[in-house]
């Protein structure tokens, strides 16, 4: 148990003693972290008396994520549709910063709603009175395992469900770095409470279509090395995405970079993707975070994330940003 989460959850607790009627919101391309992380809150809550709603915010929820328990409550709208004088507080999940959680305008906050913001990407400053950030957590939802229990919250199915798939995911199967001998412990105890959790991990990771197997065989065929042969990045052109029918990549571009750690030689992968005509959306792996941060890297760029796993949007053709990020790793990693 981390002391921070020791330490916050009773202040996080007091926010939510106070409140009647508390919004949940999912982060732009909702990965199984967010949507977990806020349907586990749902959960949580409602079980202390709450009236709770959970908003899927800018993105459509992946139809792999339909199964986890709750989602189909997820109310089909953004944070600009919902009716914000409705809520007196807003629980932030897996999101570190006000512009990370709506991409279509600046998001303000009314001063009738409090904010708590419960997140493990790396810190920025503060913007909330309460916040809880623990970067040294693989997932947010291991957090809220934490939170949970110094709460004294039942961990029901359902909770369980949503936090271990999104423990599973954030750590890409309990193996990516900051998975720790307390993550295998909690998704031991999750396990046990889950119904079949072999079924829940195989309905999202099996769910896909066609089109998903022809994006990455797109993605690997365009792949290209810089800097020694050390740095590989793929590129997908908004053509490409006509061409193959796809209108959401969904989680597909971060798949693609995870799957291209793959080789050995390949220490800083990014697989970038132009979402719209000159938006390309970069998503970057480092082999070894301590000698190629790639949040450093997505920082310059304005975007963030982990030491081992982060992402930023760029604006510019696909040579322009190709460009740009070969320079700035040539700049910041000793290649
Ligand atoms: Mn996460």
């Amino acid at each position: 148990m981390s002391p921070i989460i020791k330490e916050k959850a009773p202040a996080i607790l007091a926010e939510v003693n106070k409140a009647k009627s508390i919004l949940l919101c999912c982060h732009p391309s909702p990965d199984p972290d967010s949507v977990g992380s806020c349907l586990a809150m749902k959960f949580a809550l409602e079980s202390l008396g709450k009236k709770v709603t959970v908003i899927k915010g800018d993105s459509e929820i992946p139809e792999a994520f339909m199964h986890f328990p709750g989602a189909t409550d997820i109310v089909d709208m953004n944070f600009f549709e919902i009716n914000l004088a409705e809520f007196d507080l807003f629980i932030v999940l897996d999101v570190n910063a006000l512009d990370r959680i709506s991409l279509l305008a600046p998001v303000v906050i009314p001063s009738t709603m409090d904010l708590v913001m419960i997140d493990h990407h790396q810190p920025k400053p503060a913007i909330t009175n309460v916040s809880l950030i623990e970067s040294t957590y693989p997932a947010t939802c291991q957090i809220l395992f934490d939170l949970f229990t110094e709460w004294g919250v039942k961990i029901d199915a359902n909770i369980a469900s949503n936090l271990f798939i999104g423990m599973y995911t954030d750590t890409g199967g309990f193996k990516y770095r900051g998975t720790s001998a307390s993550t295998y412990k909690i998704a031991s105890t999750l396990v046990d409470i889950i119904p079949d959790f072999t079924q829940l991990i195989s309905k999202m990771e099996n769910s896909g279509t066609p089109a998903d197997i022809a994006f990455y065989g797109k993605a690997y065929t365009n792949i290209k090395t810089y800097l020694g042969g050390h740095l590989a990045l793929s590129s997908v052109s908004y053509a490409d995405l006509v061409a193959l029918g796809i209108a959401d990549t969904g989680m597909k571009v971060a798949g693609t970079s995870s799957r291209m750690c793959a080789v050995a030689d390949w220490y800083i992968v990014g697989a970038l993707t132009e979402m719209e005509p000159g938006k390309i959306k970069c998503s970057f792996r480092s082999k070894d975070a301590v000698k190629y941060d790639v949040s450093i890297l997505t920082m310059e760029f304005g975007g963030g994330g982990h030491k081992n796993a982060a992402g930023v949007m760029i604006s510019g053709s696909m040579n322009e940003v190709v460009e740009k990020i070969v320079a700035k790793a040539k700049e910041l990693y000793n290649l």
